[in-house]
């Protein structure tokens, strides 16, 4: 007989399950267990349900990475008891959380999920419980006893994504996210309909490695039309400062003004990464398909191919946290490590 599989609920944060004080108007996190008592439903569900919770609930916009650690840790302690782990996270930041982990679980054979909601659980309209209940029905799919998703995603609104293609999109709708460069893994309707060719591959015989040491000194410099060389050459110079995610136009486009190239170029020869990444929502950067991208690829710019800006600066903090030497980093940065490029 099959048994159930085990699914852990790690409770952060967020929207699904704060409650309005009706004195101030202001939404406030609560206590989880309350959370379960919203949702009976959950005892319907055909696996094993534990919770955890962070001590104290967290509005997304104070992720940082101490707390990336937390929840890496909190997988790595029940990775051996749990088939699937479900986060439940605020959405403001939640694509660079799940970028994040999926870069700091190397090797990961189980599914990890991540999911919140726009409103309260306790909303009439709330889009919280099916957002939770699919998203754990997803973290519970098996075959032959072993689990479908191998990868770190992101369930919203009827589709999930591989979590570190996504990106926040819309702050009102209940479809907030988007996965531009990368078709949805699956999607929720009358079935769960999963597109199996899209998910990552199991890591057959690979031991699940956490990596815990994200690097903070880097940037994202979003390029604009007019920023001014006393500007770019004070970003520049920031003490300590190890690498730049740089935004540019269109296919990885940048003013090729003399003193523009040769601050970037200053820059890199001092020993600073600087990865191109575009600011257009979907498509990628292709060095040297116009003039005005053929010069920073000639000065040793990054090619940050069709990766979300998410996924860019925690790929960045990532790989310098592990020390990767100067003359790989390009190489390696260049590759996809979790499927977050092509
Ligand atoms: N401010 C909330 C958060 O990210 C937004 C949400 O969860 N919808 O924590």
């Amino acid at each position: 007989m099959q048994t159930k599989p085990n699914i852990l609920l790690i409770y952060t944060g967020g929207t699904i399950g704060m409650i309005k004080d009706f004195e101030t108007g202001v939404l406030k996190a609560f206590n989880f267990k309350k959370l379960l008592q919203k949702i009976p439903e959950l005892k319907h569900l055909d696996c094993n349900i534990e919770t955890i919770s962070f001590k104290k609930p967290i509005d997304s916009s104070n992720i940082n990475p101490e707390k990336w650690i937390e929840i890496a840790e909190i997988i790595e302690g029940n990775y051996a008891n749990f088939d699937g782990f479900v986060v439940l996270h605020g959405s403001d930041t939640m694509s660079y959380s799940a970028s994040a982990l999926s870069f700091m679980l190397e090797n990961l054979n189980k599914p990890v999920v991540f999911t919140g909601s726009q409103l309260p659980i306790g909303d009439l309209r709330t889009d919280a419980k099916e957002n939770l209940i699919t998203a754990i029905q997803i973290a519970s799919l098996q075959q032959k006893g072993k689990p479908v998703i191998h990868e770190v995603c992101l369930y919203f609104e009827y589709k999930l994504y591989r979590g570190n293609r996504t990106t926040k999109i819309n702050a009102e709708h209940f479809n907030a996210f988007a996965s531009p460069n990368y078709l949805h893994l699956a999607e929720s309707g009358v079935h769960l309909n999963v597109n199996s060719h899209l998910l990552m591959q199991k890591q057959a015989g690979k031991k699940l490695v956490v990596h815990k040491k994200m690097e903070g000194n880097v940037v994202i410099v979003k390029m604009f039309p007019g920023i001014n060389e006393s500007v770019l050459s004070a970003i520049i110079s920031i003490p300590n400062l190890k690498g730049i995610i740089l935004e540019t136009y269109g296919s990885g486009n940048a003013p090729t003004e003399e003193w523009f190239i040769q601050t970037l170029k200053k820059a890199i020869k001092s020993g600073l990464h600087i990865i191109n990444v575009t600011q257009c929502s979907g498509g990628s950067v292709n060095m040297g398909q116009y003039e005005t991208s053929s010069q920073l690829k000639k000065i040793g710019v990054i090619s940050g191919k069709d990766i979300t800006t998410e996924a860019a600066i925690t790929k960045l903090m990532y790989l310098l946290g592990q020390n990767v030497a100067p003359a790989v980093f390009k190489t390696i940065f260049e590759t996809s490590l979790r499927g977050e490029m092509q």
